[in-house]
């Protein structure tokens, strides 16, 4: 297996895109591919405050390696979800990465800053622990970049991620969804524009990125993820994708290219008719935004 670009001893090989890459062709590769998912869906400007979202995980310390790398302000945030032993070894990943490289990362912890956390947001609407945990990380990201001042808010969300919901969106007919669905979510009163720079690079990529370049992510998954119907999706469309290389890729683009816009409306009839929050301020459509609700249940109000 040879390097497409230089020829010399490859050490990854990407069949949807037909090539195999050496060591610094590889880098060269994924930064790539994150300058054009940018430069495509016009995700940020030059001098734009990136915020991204920091999980501890492969995706987003390699989006914060590689927005870095290609001269952005981009700093990061961790959320502390209260999630045992997964959590306290993300925050060590998150701290480490940050603490090695010289970059600045903020924390918010929802224990200790809001009074509740994952486990006991999910007993107390009994429902799966990610519709909990998935609000609090919308709410929050978007709450901190704007009392922070930064411009955008970048998800570690890659190509797999993407096909994935898709998938479901669609097997569901989830319309709003599907509306939303996009790279980037333009920003709007109360909201801070969110972009995925990683849309066009897979999970396998960014694990060998991380190894590439000495970053130590944890590698072990969410221990609440299990029954999420995600992981469910991701094998059917793992199985597919390896009979038939670039079938995500084509799902996903196909979708943006093609046809999200016969869903934009659906979207944007949501987001006309917001309100304020009456406990935080946020943009919501209720007297009491979902974030509220759902902190005063678990025990944090
Ligand atoms: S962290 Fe949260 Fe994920 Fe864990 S509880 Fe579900 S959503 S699986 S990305
Ligand atoms: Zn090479
Ligand atoms: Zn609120």
């Amino acid at each position: 297996m040879k390097c497409r670009v230089c020829r010399g001893p490859a050490v990854i090989d990407i069949r949807r895109h037909n090539a195999a890459f050496c060591d610094q062709h590889f880098l060269h590769h994924c930064r790539e591919q994150v300058r054009r998912a940018v430069k495509d869906h016009q995700m940020l400007l030059e001098d734009d405050r990136v915020l991204v979202a920091v999980s501890g995980g492969k995706d987003s310390l390699a989006l914060w390696d590689l927005l870095v790398e290609l001269g952005y302000d981009a700093d990061g945030l961790y959320l502390g979800l209260g999630i045992g032993d997964y959590s306290d070894r993300s925050t060590d990943a998150a701290r480490a990465y940050a603490a090695e490289r010289g970059h600045k990362l903020h924390e918010v912890d929802l224990a200790a800053d809001y009074g509740y956390d994952i486990p006991s947001a999910a007993a107390a609407t009994h429902r799966a622990p990610c519709g909990a945990c998935g609000l609090s990380k919308r709410h929050l990201f978007n709450t901190v970049a704007i009392e922070r001042g930064y411009d955008v808010v970048a998800t570690g969300h890659n190509l797999d991620d993407e096909a994935a919901v898709l998938l479901g969106n669609v097997m569901r007919w989830e319309t709003g969804y599907l509306g939303r669905q996009q790279p980037v979510l333009p920003d709007a009163p109360g909201f801070v524009r969110k972009v995925k720079p990683l849309i066009r690079l897979g999970e396998r990529e960014m694990a060998a990125y991380c190894v590439l370049r000495g970053i130590d992510y944890i590698v072990e998954e969410c221990p609440m993820a299990e029954g999420n119907r995600h992981l469910g999706y991701k094998e059917v469309l793992n199985a597919l994708e390896d009979r038939s290389p670039g079938t995500k890729s084509a799902f996903v683009f196909g979708f943006l290219d093609r046809v999200h816009e016969r869903f934009a409306g659906d979207a944007g009839a949501e987001r006309a008719e917001l309100g304020e929050c009456s406990v935080c301020g946020s943009p919501t459509t209720g007297d009491v935004c979902a974030f509220c609700r759902l902190r005063e249940r678990a025990g944090g109000g």
